[in-house]
């Protein structure tokens, strides 16, 4: 299967490829978590939902893997540096109790995926405690398993777990793309100018492509 790409056509094969979704949980997605105590307007990051729905829809109809991830900590923050936990400023730090439980704390309402791309049966779910969805979860051995040599990017935020997930996948031998209307920044600089480092020096860490251009490969079959 081919994908109308940037900088070029990416070429995968749906049973070697996961459709990973980034992140999308209510503490960076919803006022009263962790993306609004950083000081950002979280309002931006809904507006990617529909399109990363659609996508969803049409990979399970495809039988693909999928692959969600959370940032979220052990309840007794032991896999939290406190350097993350100390650092700057926050109106509630990570571990501390918000509207929506205690901040990036797994099984806190906070650290649920959204309703509207919420894992179903069969579906991987991984807890990462740092930005980077390979670092300290197995996620590599897992994919390897699996067959998984290809993974197609969504989720938030574009230029922190997005792209740090991108660059870690990149450096394990995965082709990766990244779809362009299912991933959003706090900074809609940011989003534009991760976009454009990822697919530079022909595809240096990767490809990026507009969701409809996957539709269209899924489509065409
Ligand atoms: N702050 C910010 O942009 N992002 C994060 O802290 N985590 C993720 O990107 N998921």
């Amino acid at each position: 299967m081919q994908i109308d790409a940037n900088p070029f056509p990416y070429h995968f094969d749906i049973a070697h490829t996961a459709l990973v979704l980034i992140d999308m949980q209510r503490d960076f997605i919803e006022p009263g978590g962790f993306g609004e105590t950083l000081g950002n307007n979280v309002a931006l990051l809904e507006a990617i939902v529909p399109a990363t729905q659609a996508v969803l829809a049409a990979w399970r109809q495809a039988a693909g893997l999928v692959v969600h991830t959370r940032e979220a900590h052990a309840p007794d923050l032991s896999d939290c540096p406190p350097a993350k936990r100390n650092r700057g400023n926050p109106t509630l730090r990570i571990g501390d109790v918000g509207p929506m439980g205690r901040i990036l704390v797994k099984g806190e309402p906070g650290s649920q995926i959204i309703d509207a791309l919420a894992p179903v049966a069969g579906e991987l779910v991984i807890d990462k405690p740092g930005k980077g969805m390979f670092y300290a979860t197995g996620l590599h051995e897992t994919l390897q398993q699996r067959g998984i040599t290809h993974l197609l990017f969504g989720g938030v935020t574009t230029e922190v777990c997005v792209q740090t997930s991108m660059r870690e996948a990149n450096d394990r031998g995965y082709d990766g793309l990244l779809l362009e209307d299912c991933t959003e920044s706090y900074f809609p600089h940011f989003k534009a100018a991760a976009i454009e480092m990822i697919r530079a020096q022909g595809a240096i860490v990767g490809w990026t492509a507009p969701s409809p251009a996957l539709l269209a490969a899924l489509h065409s079959g």
